[in-house]
C-alpha cells in the first residue's frame, strides 16, 4: 500500500512515498524470520530482485538449502537462497536482540535504499493460515505451505489472519496514512496481501478517511500474476475486477483502475476508470502508478471532506 504525500504534479519532483508492507506471509523457518513481502519490495526497489521469479535475489545460489536437506531438515519446499539467507540472519539476530520489525526493516533498507519509506503493517506477529480439508483431515497450515508446497491447489475452506485482532499498526503507519495526500492500493493479492493489512485494527479506518485509489489485480476474470483466484474463492468473492472492488467496498475505495479488457465495469459508490494495466516493464508500471495518483488527485479535489 502506498501513501503519497504529494499531488500528481509534485510526484515528478519533490515527493515522498511510504509503503506499508504485508507481514501476514511471514514465516519462521530454520530459526530465521522470513518476511517475503517486505523483502520483495526492498529488493525490487533496491535493484536486487530476481525479476523472473518476482521474489528472492538476483544471481542466487541454494547451497544452504541443499546442505539443510542433506541433514534431513524440513521443509524442503521453501526456496531459501544463500544471498537471501543473509537478510534473514540479520533480521533474526536483531529480533533476538529485541529490536522491533519496523526498526529492523529500516536497518535493512539502509543497505538497499529503496527510495521509499518501507514500514511493516505491524511489529506484532500476524500470520496468514489456510484451513484445508484433504485425506489428512481438516487442519490449518501456514499460508506459505499452501502457496508454495500445494501451489494453492488444495481447496481452502478459510483464510485466517492469526494474531491480527490483537495487532497494532507499526510505529509510523497511522501517521503516514493521516499525512498522506492519497493512498494507492497496488494490484496485489486482495485477500492475503491487501486484505491482511486491512485486518490490522485501525488501518482500514485510517485509510477510509483518505482518498483511496486501487489498481485491479484481476484482468478479464483472471489474476495477472499469482493465484489470487484461489484466495478469492476461499472467501466467496468472484474473480472479477468489479467483484474485488465491491469486496474492498466504497467506504474504503474512492477510485478503481481496471484494465481496458474490463472497461464498462460499474461498482456502486466507486469511480471506475479503465486503462492498460499489464505491468510489462518499469515504464508501464510507472504509468499505472501515475494514473492512480492522478485519479486520486482528481477525486480528492472533488471531495473536499477527504484528504
Ligand atoms: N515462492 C515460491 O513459489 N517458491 C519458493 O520457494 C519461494 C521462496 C521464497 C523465499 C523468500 C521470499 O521472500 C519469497 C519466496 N517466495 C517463494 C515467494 C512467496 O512465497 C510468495 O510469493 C509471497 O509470500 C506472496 O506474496
Amino acid at each position: 500500500m502506498l501513501g503519497t504525500d504529494a499531488t500528481a504534479e509534485e510526484q515528478t519532483t519533490d515527493s515522498s512515498i511510504t509503503v506499508i508492507g504485508n507481514t501476514g506471509d511471514d514465516i519462521t523457518l530454520f530459526g530465521l524470520r522470513i518476511c517475503p513481502d517486505l523483502d520483495t519490495v526492498m529488493y525490487t526497489l533496491g535493484g536486487g530482485i530476481n525479476e523472473e521469479q518476482g521474489w528472492g535475489r538476483t544471481d542466487e545460489t541454494f547451497t544452504v538449502k541443499e546442505e539443510l536437506a542433506a541433514y534431513g531438515m524440513k521443509p524442503t519446499w521453501f526456496g531459501l537462497g544463500d544471498r537471501d539467507t543473509a537478510t534473514h540472519i540479520v533480521r533474526a539476530q536483531m529480533l533476538a536482540a529485541g529490536y522491533p520489525l519496523s526498526t529492523i526493516t529500516e536497518a535493512l533498507c539502509d543497505r538497499w535504499r529503496p527510495g521509499v519509506r518501507l514500514l511493516p503493517m505491524t511489529d506484532d506477529q500476524v500470520e496468514t493460515h489456510v484451513v484445508v480439508n484433504d485425506d489428512q483431515g481438516r487442519r490449518a497450515i501456514h499460508f506459505q505451505e499452501w502457496w508454495i508446497r500445494h501451489r494453492a491447489a488444495l481447496p481452502a475452506e478459510q483464510i485466517v489472519s492469526v494474531g491480527a485482532e490483537e495487532a497494532k499498526p507499526a510505529p509510523g503507519v497511522l501517521a503516514a496514512i493521516a499525512e498522506a495526500d492519497a493512498v494507492v492500493l497496488p494490484p496485489s493479492n486482495p485477500v492475503v496481501s491487501v486484505g491482511s493489512i486491512l485486518n490490522v485494527p485501525g488501518i482500514r479506518e485510517a485509510m477510509s478517511a483518505k482518498t483511496v485509489v486501487g489498481v485491479s489485480p484481476i484482468i478479464g476474470g483472471a489474476p495477472v500474476r499469482g493465484m489470487a483466484d484461489a484466495c478469492l474463492s476461499a472467501i466467496g468473492v468472484e474473480t472479477g475486477a468489479g467483484a474485488v472492488a465491491a469486496h474492498l467496498g466504497p467506504d474504503l475505495l474512492d477510485g478503481w483502475l481496471v484494465d481496458d479488457a474490463d472497461a464498462g465495469t460499474d461498482v456502486e459508490g466507486i469511480e471506475v476508470r479503465s486503462r492498460p494495466l499489464y505491468m510489462s516493464g518499469p515504464a508501464a508500471t510507472e504509468a499505472i502508478a501515475r494514473a492512480a495518483v492522478e485519479l486520486a488527485a482528481e477525486l480528492a479535489g472533488k471531495r473536499g471532506d477527504r484528504g
